[in-house]
């Protein structure tokens, strides 16, 4: 009899103990871009959305910036498993997978992308390559600019020292710079140093690490459109119940969905706090500004084919604008 009662104590400890559903998880997350600034703060609110909307089910453990991890690391972080979760931008990531630096030179929405297929033949390379899941694009509609310490009248940039990542290499070398490639967080130094005369970065951003102290002009127009999006590791990705995943990729959708005005937005407003900062505009107007913009295309995708002769192609089929 008192086994009995102890077997069915056991039982009723045994219920009681286990959930109605699956345990809640903690996913381990870093930005390659610094915490607040422009290019961190849509991943951060992606943050605090699945963290409220998920309560229970699947929190996300935010550890920080690159004061956590080095920005060029977080791919292969995501890669390995050491991070569940990594927001970054292509080219931080060329080390394990070339073709992610193609995402600059889309030139269709993302949602069309999603559904011409171009979205899917990145997402096989993105599980082949990198173990890893391309849930959403937070950072798009938000064009690069070159900026310099001294003044240029044509598109020539032969004899000046520029600070890139992967996105600008091909077009400055093909204007005739040099080129350093640093880390965001090493570019204040670098020009209050004069180590570079100027910087390749997107339009939106420069205020947040205090560039505009140490940048005289900004190049018009601006080209390409930069890139972050939030990426996942596949194993811990498949090891998710669909409700996990379920928040996940309604919180990431609505990301990528709000990328656009979101950015049409900041753009303008960092356009006139730059003009208010004192900077002035080199502005390649007409056919030289156009040859600029179209030599910025040519010298982006001669840069990924030649990485990528396999898929550079395909994927310029399917992002650049219809002809
Ligand atoms: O660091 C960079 O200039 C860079 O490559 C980048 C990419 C996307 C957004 C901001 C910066």
């Amino acid at each position: 009899m008192r086994a009995c009662l102890y077997a069915v104590l056991s039982a009723a400890v045994l219920i009681a103990a286990t959930p109605a559903r699956s345990a809640e998880v903690a996913l381990r997350a870093v930005s390659a871009f610094a915490e607040k600034t422009y290019a961190a703060r849509p991943f951060e609110e992606f943050i605090e959305r699945v963290n409220a909307a998920g309560k229970g089910i699947v929190q996300i453990n935010y550890i920080g910036g690159p004061k956590a991890m080095p920005p060029f690391e977080v791919g292969n972080a995501v890669k390995s498993g050491v991070l569940d979760i990594g927001s970054a931008t292509g080219a931080f990531y060329t080390n394990v997978m070339p073709e992610a630096d193609a995402w600059k030179l889309t030139q269709r929405p993302m949602s069309e992308l999603r559904r011409n297929g171009g979205y899917d033949y990145m997402a096989k390379l993105y599980a082949e390559k990198i173990n890893a899941l391309l849930l959403a694009r937070h950072v798009n509609n938000n064009p690069f600019h070159l900026y310099l310490n001294k003044r240029i009248d044509k598109p020539d940039l032969t004899g000046l020292k520029i600070r890139i990542t992967p996105v600008y290499r091909d077009f400055f070398q093909a204007l005739g710079a040099t080129v350093v490639q640093t880390a965001p967080g090493e570019v204040y130094t670098a020009l209050e140093r004069g180590v570079v005369d100027g910087y390749g970065w997107p339009i939106t951003g420069i205020f947040d690490l205090g560039w505009h102290e140490k940048t005289k002009y900004r190049v018009d127009p601006g080209f390409y459109s930069a890139e972050v999006s939030i990426l996942v590791n596949k194993a811990r990705w498949d090891s998710l119940t669909d409700e996990q995943r379920e928040i996940l990729r309604k919180e990431g959708m609505r990301a990528e969905e709000e990328a656009f005005a979101r950015f049409a937005k900041e753009n303008e407003q960092d356009i006139k706090r730059q003009a208010e900062a004192g900077i002035e505009v080199i502005n390649f107007a007409g056919a030289v500004g156009q040859e600029y913009v179209d030599k910025a295309y040519e010298a982006g995708w001669a840069g990924i084919i030649r990485q990528s002769p396999e898929h550079g192609p395909k994927l310029r089929e399917f992002f650049s604008k219809a002809k």
